[in-house]
C-alpha cells in the first residue's frame, strides 16, 4: 500500500523566513515551491543535501487566508509539525482500504496536492493524534 514517507509538513507563519532558517541552520535545500489555492497555502519542499534519492522532503506550509487549515493550526498551536505524508501508488485504493478499516478520510474524493499529486487526509483522531496525508505523485 505505502511506498514511502513522502514528507513531513511544518506550519510556519512566514515562508521565506522559514526557508532561510532551514537552509542556514540545517543545510536543507529548496527544491520546489508553489501556491495551492484550494488549500489556502504557500508551500515549499526542501531536501536534505546528503539524501541522494531526494525522496523524502520537509514541507513548509504558510497560510494565505484566515480560514485555512494552516491559519487555524497556527492560531491554536503556533508553528510546528502539522502533518505526516505517506506516499501511495494508488490513493483511491488506499482510501478504500482505510475506509474498510473504519478510518475516516477527510475528503470524499482526492484533491490536488503538491506538483499535481492527488491527496487525501486521515482524520488525526483516527491516526493516533497525527494528521496523516496520503500522496499519489503525478505520473
Ligand atoms: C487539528 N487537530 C490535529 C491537527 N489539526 N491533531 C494533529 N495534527 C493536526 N494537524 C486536532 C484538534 O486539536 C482537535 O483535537 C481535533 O483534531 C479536531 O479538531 P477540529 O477543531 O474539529 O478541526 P480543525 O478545524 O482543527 O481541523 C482539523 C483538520 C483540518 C485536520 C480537519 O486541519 C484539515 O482539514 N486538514 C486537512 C487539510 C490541511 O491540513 N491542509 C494544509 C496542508 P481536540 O482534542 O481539541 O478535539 S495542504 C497540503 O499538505 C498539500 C498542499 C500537499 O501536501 O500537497
Amino acid at each position: 500500500l505505502l511506498s514511502g514517507i513522502d514528507h513531513v509538513g511544518i506550519a510556519v507563519a512566514d515562508l521565506d523566513t522559514a526557508i532561510d532558517f532551514q537552509h542556514e541552520t540545517f543545510g536543507l535545500v529548496l527544491t520546489h515551491s508553489e501556491v495551492n489555492e484550494d488549500q489556502g497555502v504557500r508551500e515549499a519542499m526542501l531536501a536534505a543535501p546528503g539524501d541522494t534519492t531526494g525522496a523524502t522532503r520537509v514541507q513548509l506550509l504558510a497560510p494565505m487566508r484566515e480560514d485555512s487549515a494552516i491559519a487555524k493550526f497556527l492560531d491554536r498551536n503556533g508553528p510546528g509539525l502539522q502533518q505526516l505524508a505517506y506516499r501511495v501508488t494508488d490513493v483511491d485504493a488506499a482510501c478504500e482500504a482505510l475506509r474498510t478499516k473504519g478510518v475516516r478520510l477527510l475528503y470524499e474524493a482526492p484533491r490536488r496536492g503538491t506538483a499535481n499529486s492527488r491527496i487525501n487526509f486521515v482524520h488525526p483522531k483516527d491516526a493516533g493524534g497525527v494528521l496523516v496525508e496520503l500522496v499519489e505523485p503525478a505520473r
